[in-house]
């Protein structure tokens, strides 16, 4: 008897561990924006701390080869989505708010294939994939018809585009929060409509003056200065010091809600995108400036989301993944004195180029990713793995067929994404302005006329006319380039990038 009860007090844990094994675990995909492979101190940052994302690669694994598929968030967005380079499909660049949906509704989506499995699925936060109809204008006062409850998520609670730029205000699922119908909202980004004051014709009203010409001087609202347009909707309109606490809010309600049953959640922040207006706790607190406050906002909000899992004691069978849609940039259009503040701090690490450029720094971002049940904690990876490899990943690991017109770029890596396995994709290609084609540790960017620096943002974009070539195993700072040296590796890489560009 003794005998008995001894054993199964000692299986009781397996036999609860293996059952727990089996079920399907939650997925939290929280995706930064502009956040550089230099500003977490689990990737070097000195200057600034952030303890709650350096806790994921404790307690799990970070990844040094990790990838958006572009240097902006629409395209690396799309991506992540659909399973398709955005380059295969026109008007996939950097969205205005008021543009139409650009998923298309008939394809396999990354919410799909967890809905397919049972899962309940939510986007919060940060959309700018378009809504509504093609070509039609949105009607910011009626049920918007298409987003992303069109494309695979049961709730939605989102802002259409980029915290700079107008509708400034919330929707869930197909709805305007807190609009006041007798104060109908309108939206232009061709023409100045009301009249509202503009950062351009009132900059005295601004608490964020633009910096010069970047363009962020229309309509005002909470003392900044918007790209584009708008009228009305008054009381709808947010608050971008709330932002953060507002998106924590939706995602842990909806964390809450779905505790018993498995739930796909893409929580994307505005942390740390223009304009950088940290909460009140956050304020000065980084001595970095905004840009740093904001930093630390975003940890916090990380941190939270860890204490929502314990709390609701599920953080076992939770795979939580950060990254980031694109490169860091310090002056993307408000004087809020990001690079003189930053003195010292490389957003972009040991990367050259950052936001918008075809070099390491636009596209290669920080990934982190824990699971107490099925990933080792402690762990770095150097696999190349790509956003766009979730839709193909999750659909192998649900055993679920993917058709062949759908994900048409994506490959199962899941076993690289869990630390199981060290290789990853063989080659994946990247969009800055120019496209480039990885394999192995070599790189290929193709030429492309154009401005070698962004004088903007003092981006180096990796435009050049000739052509570049690579070695990141000695060059991870795409400094040497050593495409006359070797001419035949050069002729293969472009006819490769032609090859599958042509597919
Ligand atoms: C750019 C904006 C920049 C930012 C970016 C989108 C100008 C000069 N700059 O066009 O401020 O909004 O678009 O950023 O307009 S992203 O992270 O959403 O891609
Ligand atoms: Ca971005």
């Amino acid at each position: 008897m003794l005998l008995r009860l001894l054993f199964v007090l000692t299986i009781f844990p397996f036999l609860v561990f293996g059952q727990k094994k089996q079920q399907k675990p939650n997925v939290i995909f929280i995706y930064a924006d502009d956040v550089g492979y230099g500003d977490l101190s689990s990737y070097g940052a000195a200057k600034i701390k952030t303890p709650n994302i350096d806790r994921l690669a404790k307690e799990g694994i970070r990844f040094t080869n990790a990838h958006a598929t572009s240097a902006t968030c629409t395209p690396s967005r799309f991506a992540l989505i659909t399973g398709k380079y955005p380059w295969r499909q026109k008007g996939t660049g950097v969205l205005p708010g008021d543009a139409s949906l650009i998923i298309p509704t008939n394809q396999l989506t990354l919410p799909a294939v967890f809905q397919n499995a049972g899962y309940k699925t939510a986007s919060v936060g940060k959309w700018h994939l378009g809504l509504g109809e093609t070509n039609k204008q949105i009607d910011w006062n009626k049920p918007i018809t298409k987003g992303p409850n069109e494309v695979g998520f049961d709730y939605a609670f989102f802002f259409p585009a980029t915290s700079d730029r107008v509708p400034t205000v919330f929707i869930e699922n197909h709805d305007v929060q807190g609009l006041d119908i007798n104060d109908p909202i309108e939206v232009d980004y061709s023409k100045q409509i009301g009249n509202e004051p503009t950062g351009k014709e009132n900059p005295e009203l601004l608490k964020l003056p633009a910096s010069p010409d970047h363009g962020h001087n229309n309509t005002i609202v909470n003392g900044i200065g918007r790209i584009g347009w708008m009228t009305g909707g008054k009381q709808a309109r947010w608050t971008d010091e709330e932002i953060a606490h507002v998106f924590l809010s939706k995602a842990e309600q909806f964390m809450e809600e779905n505790r018993a049953n498995p739930f796909f959640l893409y929580f994307s922040l505005n942390d740390i995108h223009v304009p950088r207006m940290p909460s009140t706790p956050f304020k000065g607190k980084s001595q970095m400036g905004l840009r740093g406050d904001v930093i630390l906002q975003m940890d916090w909000t990380v941190g939270e989301i860890l204490k929502k899992l314990d709390e609701l004691n599920i953080a076992d069978q939770t795979l939580i993944i950060f990254s980031s849609d694109n490169g860091p940039v310090l002056d993307d259009g408000y004087a809020d004195k990001a690079v003189e503040l930053s003195k010292g701090h490389h957003a972009a690490g040991v990367l050259r180029g950052g936001k918008y450029s075809a070099f390491e720094g636009g596209s290669r971002v920080p990934w982190l990713a824990r699971w107490p049940q099925a990933i080792k904690p402690g762990v770095t990876s150097d696999a190349l793995i790509c956003q766009i490899d979730l839709i193909a990943s999750f659909a192998q690991f649900f055993h679920q067929k993917v058709e062949s017109e759908d994900a048409v770029d994506s490959y199962n890596v899941m076993d690289a994404l869990i630390g199981k396995s060290q290789t990853g994709r063989t080659f994946l290609i990247k969009q800055g302005g120019a496209l480039s084609i990885t394999q192995g540790t070599w790189k290929y960017i193709e030429p492309r006329e154009g401005k070698a620096v962004q004088e903007l943002t003092n981006t180096e974009t990796g435009n050049n006319v000739k052509p570049q070539l690579y070695d990141l195993s000695k060059d991870i700072g795409e400094k040497d380039n050593l495409a006359d040296k070797y001419p035949a590796k050069v002729k293969a890489m472009s006819a490769e990038l032609e090859r599958i560009r042509e597919a």
